[in-house]
């Protein structure tokens, strides 16, 4: 008889544990207790928060939970305050943020107490680069949710369940704002064609509060319009925003505005008729101001000159503080070049004290092992978040000097650059699902620490109660000890390990060319601009490795506030992660633990690989707490990741070996690749 109960209960189990895709994200099917919601108010955001209470309540069998909407001056716009059986709000959507907390906490058993949540940033959004025929930009999951090429403006059923579980997805963690195209913007998005879709978009979003944007093309009024011009100044061009705006709010009422990658990459902009930015954003601005819209204009510019690329948009955006209308917001990437796998902050974060600045952080994982890494991407931006630029005094950290903590900003925005696409689990690799999720709950709160977001999602994501009441404690102690904790540790190192074998030591920009995944450092076509080239950026030679930024060459410490500026110049103080950013050093300079620099890359790179390896191991002891699909799934992505780090180490020691004349150190294993047949494989492939 016990046998048979065992059988049946292992059957259930395993029934359970394969009905999982990673479809439902961290939202999966829950067996509820009954509940009865009271709740004065009748809307479509109200009856989602009903909804979600009745399928998902974990807490007292036949509790009573009162939902209300009350003036309370303690809640921001979003907030809401929490009781074990209450939700209050200012605002409909606050009480459903309240309701998806309620839920969160009975899931990961965290205590739930009278307590008040408000927002860190008011714009909370998902920059998505997709592409109007269905195609998304540094996007590895997929097509686009949004856009496809063929029969472009049918919605469909489809459409709209994929739509509404993605805002629901947003809404459970706190983002309430979508750029729908891509910042390569296609003029096309603002004909009625498109602009109908976007409102079909904005349709299925709004009850969850989910904003609508669009990422615009600067030229739109000569390409789409028939204008001679896009200057402007002009005042047929101003006219035509004008009217262009007065016809999207007629079909999306509640618009959040406007998304702008201007002069930069190729990209048309008011430099193009001899304006500045300010000029670009203030006429956008000025058009979306009467309805409540913002523009949000991003600081991603460098040309091609002699200057370091690093300093670029500092030195382009700074003289225009204080120049720009309050509805506009000056979208800055987190470091100064572009999303590389640890870069400074970007010099502009509380340097630019009377604008309006957003950090923005790539979800998507251009340059991190795209939907193959694991790589847990909420310690990087945690880092960024928590650096202190010291611009008012030590503890003006990035995040208070864009959250509105410490400069008075009329609107505080945070952005992601989204990696969700038409794969069933929408991110390509489970793990990156954390990485939407973590951006969501930093977003929400800008103090939070990665342990307990890795934490939550692992719960949320992977938890399955066990189907027999007995056990239940001992399942969860198994699972707590044998599970949770080492899949986190994982997670909370991976980043470091993707430095340690990509670019460790403060080595940047060193990829391949072709699609920017696996080594390139060797990368420099004949005519290409030198800025596009690894060699620009590590700078190797026989005297040694490093972009100088110090005092002595290109200067960019200097934008820091001091200590900063003098900390990173010093070469005793500059910390050791970020020295090759800032600094050219001979191969046989001495680190502070002795070994050379030479040495100690070797060393780095082993270890990544290494870091990678025991990631399989962890993965591969955890088989039994997952289902088979999304075991099967992880290990196939960590194998392949495991295969890539080689080939970075390998790559990386054989090509900086013919600069430094040094073997890789004698205790560490050889390289299983030659670098010709490395090169030559690459070389194909940026041919394909
Ligand atoms: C959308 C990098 C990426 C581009 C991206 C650009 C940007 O250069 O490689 O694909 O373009 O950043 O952020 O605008």
């Amino acid at each position: 008889m016990k046998i048979i109960i065992i059988n049946i209960f292992f059957l259930f189990t395993v029934l359970y544990l394969s009905a999982q895709d990673g479809h439902q994200l961290w939202l999966r099917d829950k067996k509820a207790e009954p509940v009865t919601v009271v709740c004065k108010k009748i809307s479509a955001t109200i009856s989602i928060a009903k909804k979600e209470l009745q399928q998902s309540w974990l807490g007292n069998a036949g509790a009573t939970v009162t939902l209300s909407i009350k003036k309370d001056n303690s809640l921001k716009q979003d907030g809401f305050r929490l009781e074990a059986n209450s939700v209050k709000a200012n605002s409909d959507i606050g009480i459903l943020y309240g309701v998806y907390e309620l839920l969160r906490r009975q899931q990961t058993s965290e205590p739930i107490k009278n307590q008040v949540f408000n927002p860190s940033y008011e714009v909370r959004i998902l920059d998505h680069w997709d592409n109007l025929d269905g195609t998304v930009e540094r996007g590895y999951a997929g097509h686009s949710i949004f856009w496809r090429k063929n029969d472009p403006f049918t919605v469909t059923d489809l459409d709209k369940r994929l739509w509404q579980e993605y805002a629901r997805a947003n809404a459970s963690i706190g983002l309430n704002g979508a750029a729908i195209d891509n910042v390569n913007a296609s003029p096309k998005i603002l004909s009625t064609g498109y602009l109908r879709r976007a409102k079909a978009i904005a349709d299925v979003f709004r009850p969850y509060g989910v904003k609508v944007y669009l990422a615009v093309n600067f030229a739109s009024p000569s390409t789409l319009g028939a204008l001679k011009t896009a200057d402007p100044l002009d005042p047929g061009v101003i006219a035509w925003w004008k009217n262009k705006v007065k016809e999207i709010y007629r079909l999306i009422p509640d618009f959040g505005g406007f998304l702008v990658k201007a002069s930069s990459e190729g990209q048309p902009g008011p430099q193009n008729y001899g304006r500045t930015h300010a000029d670009g954003a203030n006429m956008l601005a000025d058009a979306l101001k009467p309805y409540g819209g913002i523009v949000m204009w991003r600081a991603f510019v460098y040309s091609a000159n002699n200057e370091d690329r690093a300093k670029q948009a500092y030195d382009e955006f700074m003289p225009l503080d204080g120049k720009f209308r309050d509805n506009v917001i000056v979208q800055v990437k987190n470091g100064p070049v572009d999303f590389q796998p640890r870069e400074p902050f970007s010099p502009l974060f509380g340097a630019m004290k009377k604008t309006s600045v957003a950090p923005e952080l790539q979800v998507t994982q251009e340059y991190l092992g795209h939907s193959v890494y694991v790589v847990f991407l909420s310690t990087m931006w945690e880092e960024c978040l928590k650096s202190d630029t010291y611009q008012q005094r030590a503890g003006s950290t990035v995040s208070r000097c864009t959250d509105g903590s410490i400069y008075p900003q009329k609107h505080t925005v945070i952005a992601g650059v989204s990696n969700v696409g038409l794969d069933t689990n929408w991110c390509g690799n489970q793990f990156a699902q954390a990485n939407w999720y973590a951006f969501g709950r930093l977003a929400w709160n800008d103090t939070l620490q990665s342990k307990q977001i890795a934490d939550e999602w692992i719960k949320l994501t992977f938890y399955n109660d066990p189907s027999q009441k007995s056990g239940e404690e001992d399942y969860a102690n198994d699972w707590n000890k044998n599970f949770l904790a080492p899949v986190k540790q994982m997670m909370l190192d991976s980043r470091e390990a993707a430095v340690n074998f990509m670019m460790p030591l403060g080595l940047h920009h060193i990829m391949s060319a072709n699609g920017h995944y696996g080594p390139g450092p060797w990368w420099a076509p004949k005519g290409w601009r030198p800025d596009w080239t690894p060699p620009y950026y590590h700078q190797a030679s026989t005297n040694g490795i490093g972009f100088d930024r110090t005092r002595n060459g290109s200067d960019a410490v200097d934008q820091y506030h001091e200590p900063l500026a003098s900390e990173f110049n010093d070469l005793s103080t500059c910390p050791e992660n970020l020295l090759l950013w800032f600094h050219h050093l001979p191969w046989d300079y001495k680190l502070h633990n002795g070994h050379t620099l030479w040495d100690a890359l070797c060393r780095h790179y082993e270890k990544g690989v290494n870091q990678v390896r025991e990631f399989q191991k962890i993965w591969d002891k955890a088989a039994s707490f997952v289902d088979s699909t999304r075991f099967i799934e992880v290990q196939r992505k960590l194998r392949e990741q495991c295969s890539n780090a080689i080939l970075w180490k390998d790559a990386c020691e054989l090509y900086f070996e013919q600069f430094s004349h040094l073997p890789v150190p004698y205790d560490l294993e050889r390289p299983i690749h030659n670098l010709d047949t490395i090169i030559a494989d690459e070389f194909k492939h940026s041919n394909d």
